[in-house]
C-alpha cells in the first residue's frame, strides 16, 4: 500500500479545483470561472486498493495585493512543506507568466518532486500543449508530464497512476469512504460563497465572505438550522447581494439549501445575514478568523 499529500498548485484558474473535484469524482472544492476562488488549502481523499492519494488544493498562485493576497500565497507555499509530491498545473490555453515563474521558483526550492500537469486540453491544440511544456520545462523542475481536461475526464487514469508511482509505501490514513476532512461549518460556507459567485458579478466574488455562525441538528425531525453571515466589504455590494426585494438572497439561499440537504441528506433551514464589513480584505485578523480552520 502506498499513501502521501500532494499539493495542487497552479496560479488562478488554472483549473487545480475542477481537476481534484473531478479525480476524487464528488465535489470537494468549490470552482468558478473567477479567480481566487478557493481560499485555503483543503484536502480531497482518494482511496485505490493499492493506494490513497490526499490531493490538497490550494489558492491560485499570484502577485497579492492586500493581507487576504498574502494569506493566499501563504496557504500555497505552506503547503509546500508538508507534502510528498506537488503538481504543477498550467493552464495550456494561457501563455505563461511571471506569476507562472515566481511559482515554479517556489515549487523548485522546495526540493519535492514535481509533476507538470498541463490542464484544460480540451481547449488546446497539440502545438499549444508542446508550447506550454517548453515554456515551462527551463524554469521548473520537474519528473513527468501530464495532459488533462477535467471536464471532458481526459488523462486522468495516466495521472493518478504517476502520482501513485511517486508516493511513499504507507497506510491509508483516512477512512476508504471519507472524500474530504473539513467540517460541515466550512462546506456550508464554501457551498454558500460559491452561490454567490455563480450570481453576482461587478466586485461582489471578489469582495465576498461567508462565516457559518450555527449548525444545529434536529435527530428527531431530521433537519438542520443553519445560520451564516455573508461579508461584503461595501453598502453597494450589500445591496447587490440582497436584490431587488430580496430577490437575489432569496435565489443564493435556495440554490444553497438545495446543496446542502443533497450534502447532508437532511432537511435544511438555511438563514443568510449580509453584513458590511469594510475592507475585511486588509485585516489579516479577520482573515484568520474566517479561513484559519
Ligand atoms: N474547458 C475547460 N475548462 C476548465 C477545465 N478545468 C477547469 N476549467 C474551468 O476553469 C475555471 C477555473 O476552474 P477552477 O477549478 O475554479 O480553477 P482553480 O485553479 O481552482 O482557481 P482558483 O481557486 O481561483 O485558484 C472554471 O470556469 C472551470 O470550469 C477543463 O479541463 N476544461
Ligand atoms: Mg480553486
Amino acid at each position: 500500500m502506498k499513501s502521501g499529500f500532494v499539493s495542487v498548485v497552479g496560479k488562478p484558474n488554472a483549473g487545480k479545483s475542477t481537476l481534484i473535484n473531478a479525480l476524487v469524482g464528488q465535489k470537494v472544492s468549490i470552482v468558478s470561472e473567477k479567480p481566487q476562488t478557493t481560499r485555503f488549502k483543503l484536502r480531497g481523499i482518494i482511496t485505490r486498493p493499492e493506494a490513497q492519494i490526499i490531493l490538497v488544493d490550494t489558492p491560485g498562485f499570484h502577485r497579492a495585493k492586500d493581507a487576504l493576497g498574502n494569506f493566499l500565497n501563504s496557504q500555497v507555499t505552506g503547503s509546500l512543506k508538508e507534502v510528498d509530491l506537488v503538481l504543477f498545473l498550467l493552464d495550456a490555453s494561457q501563455e505563461v507568466t511571471d506569476e507562472d515563474r515566481e511559482l515554479a521558483a517556489e515549487v523548485n526550492r522546495s526540493g519535492l518532486p514535481a509533476l507538470l500537469v498541463l490542464t484544460k486540453k480540451d481547449l488546446c491544440q497539440q502545438e499549444q500543449l508542446e508550447a506550454a511544456r517548453n515554456a515551462i520545462a527551463p524554469i521548473l523542475q520537474f519528473r513527468d508530464r501530464v495532459s488533462v481536461s477535467a471536464v471532458q475526464r481526459e488523462g486522468l487514469d495516466e495521472l493518478l497512476n504517476k502520482v501513485i508511482s511517486y508516493l511513499p509505501e504507507g497506510p491509508a490514513l483516512y477512512p476508504e469512504d471519507m472524500v474530504t476532512d473539513y467540517p460541515l461549518t466550512i462546506r456550508a460556507a464554501e457551498i454558500i460563497r460559491e452561490k454567490v459567485l455563480m450570481n453576482c458579478y461587478q466586485e461582489v466574488p471578489h469582495s465576498v465572505a461567508v462565516e457559518v455562525l450555527k449548525i444545529q441538528e434536529r435527530e428527531d425531525k431530521n433537519l438542520l438550522e443553519i445560520g451564516a453571515e455573508i461579508y461584503v466589504e461595501k453598502d453597494s455590494q450589500k445591496k447587490i447581494v440582497i436584490g431587488s426585494e430580496g430577490s437575489m438572497i432569496k435565489k443564493i439561499g435556495t440554490l444553497a439549501r438545495e446543496e446542502l440537504e443533497y450534502l447532508t441528506g437532511k432537511k435544511v433551514f438555511l438563514s443568510l445575514h449580509v453584513k458590511v464589513k469594510e475592507k475585511w480584505k486588509k485585516k489579516e485578523s479577520f482573515i484568520k478568523r474566517i479561513y484559519s480552520s
